[in-house]
């Protein structure tokens, strides 16, 4: 599925992440930088240890959830990657959705920042942190959304869904986007 907004588009696919021909990718990360399962687990193993070696370099401290940071893509198609730490659900009361806003907008000012055309991005928090792939998706589309209608770039936002399921609440919501 994509939509214009401006003259940017916002793209759904169902697809890995690790495979998108784009300027920079965004990964799940946990808030150490430390690795994991998933797709970041994924990522690491697709770029190579020159991401892990870099990651640890430069961000010693890691990075507090709502944010993300920068490195290479090593050697992944994208030039570079955009660890982004979204939150553990916890219900929903606990500012789960600006933290994840935070981080998702965090991303989008990275690849202004770095020049970058086009990004894509995973359901961030929607797998070992739980957070429910409707709210998620709502959230997500609508910071991607909001931030193209004011700054007119990245020229290509996309959502690379991993599963069916996944891909069906992003475009649910996206639907519900369209012309709001
Ligand atoms: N391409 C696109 N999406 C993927 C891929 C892939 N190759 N692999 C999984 N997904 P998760 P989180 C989807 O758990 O919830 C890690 O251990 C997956 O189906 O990767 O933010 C980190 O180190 C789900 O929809 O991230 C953190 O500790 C989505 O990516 C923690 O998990 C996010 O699932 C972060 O948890």
């Amino acid at each position: 599925m994509r939509v214009l907004f401006g003259s940017c588009r916002l793209e759904l696919v169902q697809g890995d992440i690790t495979l998108q021909n784009v300027d920079a990718i965004v990964n799940a990360a946990n808030s150490s930088l430390a690795g994991g399962g998933g797709v970041d687990g994924a990522i690491h193993q697709a770029a190579g240890l020159s991401l892990m070696e870099e990651t640890s370099l430069q961000y010693p401290d890691g990075c507090p959830t709502g944010s993300a940071v920068a490195t290479s893509g090593g050697e992944l198609p994208a030039r570079y990657v955009f660890h982004a730490v979204g939150p553990v659900w916890k219900g929903g009361l606990k500012g789960e959705s600006d933290l994840l806003a935070s981080a998702l907008h965090r991303c989008l000012e990275l690849a202004v920042e770095h020049s970058c055309r086009s990004i894509a991005f995973p359901a961030i928090s929607t797998g070992v942190y739980g957070y429910p792939k409707d709210l998620a998706a709502n959230v997500s589309l609508n910071v991607a959304k909001d931030f193209l209608l004011e700054h007119g770039r990245p020229e290509l936002v996309r959502f690379v869904l991993f599963d069916g399921g996944s891909y069906g609440a992003f475009c649910r919501v996206l639907e519900t986007l369209i012309g709001s």
